[in-house]
């Protein structure tokens, strides 16, 4: 059997330069192209379907929020809110961290403060305090919706092109040191900046058999303030898979392969939206007080989610 599995491992590792999307660069289009009758339809043909991602520059900016959204209209709004605000002492909410007995994949302490409080967290930004609104379960429509309609519950051209709704819409605004580890999602992703910018790196997923993984127990961060924090077992969680290589500062010693990788970097401006394709390895960093909103729409568990879920049950 390991016979097999040795020979299908080599066969992927070589035939995967042939597999991916032979793009030099992630497309850019003008919100304008979004605007014609036909596009739903060229967007699924030409990129839905491929499993390619493209920018839409201004994508977003019809969106009342672009001008609306700011620290100042959200104290306004909503500063006596309750909202749930991921605290790390290094930036990384899932992500990896090394203590004294090993490496550990921690998830941030969840803590509800007021819509105030966490804006007067930003604006100190004391060491070992890093404060994100990342919570993924649509919490835009969830907890929000006070707002909601400054940039509407789907993207409609999207909608019409997957032919369903979204699954969640999510709300991101945080601290400049906050930073997204390299993950996949099982979603068709519509990403809005409404405000500031988000530094992307993405790699296909075809390029599977090159992103180091790993499995590691899990532990949460708690009681984070500027002085200390602790990191505590989560016996709660099972063991999780992650990326095991830090794309900002790769350890090629150790994971040679990953240099075959191919990482796209780009920036997303204010109204800017990317059309992010279930399965793209995903790793973002951001400006002080960047607003974002993304729609998530299911993938479709078709034969390409066989090819995936066979490559990576034998990468
Ligand atoms: O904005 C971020 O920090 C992360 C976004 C993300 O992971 C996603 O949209 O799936």
């Amino acid at each position: 059997m390991d016979i097999i599995k040795n020979r299908i491992t080599s066969v992927l590792h070589e035939e995967t330069e042939d597999l991916i999307h032979y793009i030099c660069a992630i497309s850019e289009l003008s919100y304008e192209e979004t605007e014609k009758p036909n596009w739903p339809l060229k967007f699924y043909r030409e990129y839905v379907s491929k499993n390619v991602p493209v920018i839409i520059r201004g994508g977003a900016r019809l969106m009342p929020a672009v001008q609306k959204w700011s620290s100042d209209y959200f104290r306004t709004k909503l500063s006596d809110k309750s909202v749930t605000v991921a605290l790390t002492p290094n930036g990384y909410a899932d992500g990896l961290n090394k203590s004294e007995t090993g490496v550990f994949f921690v998830l941030p302490e969840e803590k509800e403060v007021k819509f105030d409080e966490f804006l007067t967290i930003l604006d100190q930004k004391q060491d070992n305090l890093i404060a994100y609104i990342q919570r993924q379960n649509s919490n835009l429509t969830q907890d929000f919706l006070e707002i909601v309609d400054d940039v509407g519950m789907e993207i409609h051209w999207a909608s019409a092109a997957f032919d369903k709704k979204p699954d969640a819409v999510n709300f991101w605004m945080g601290d400049q040191r906050a930073i997204t580890s390299m993950h996949k999602d099982p979603y068709e992703n519509i990403y809005c900046v409404i405000d500031g910018y988000k530094d992307f790196i993405l790699i296909p997923p075809t390029d599977l058999p090159f992103v180091p993984t790993q499995t590691y127990q899990v532990k949460r961060y708690e009681n984070v303030t500027t002085n200390r924090y602790e990191m505590v077992n989560d016996d709660s969680v099972t063991d999780v898979k992650w990326v095991a290589i830090d794309p900002l500062n790769p350890d090629y010693d150790k994971y040679p392969e990953f240099k075959k990788a191919h990482l796209y970097k780009f920036r997303l401006n204010k109204g800017d939206m990317l059309y992010l394709p279930s399965l793209w390895f995903h790793h973002l960093q951001q400006s002080h007080k960047c607003i974002a909103v993304n729609y998530w729409y299911d993938m479709e568990f078709d034969i390409k989610y066989c090819y995936y879920k066979m490559l990576e049950s034998i990468c």
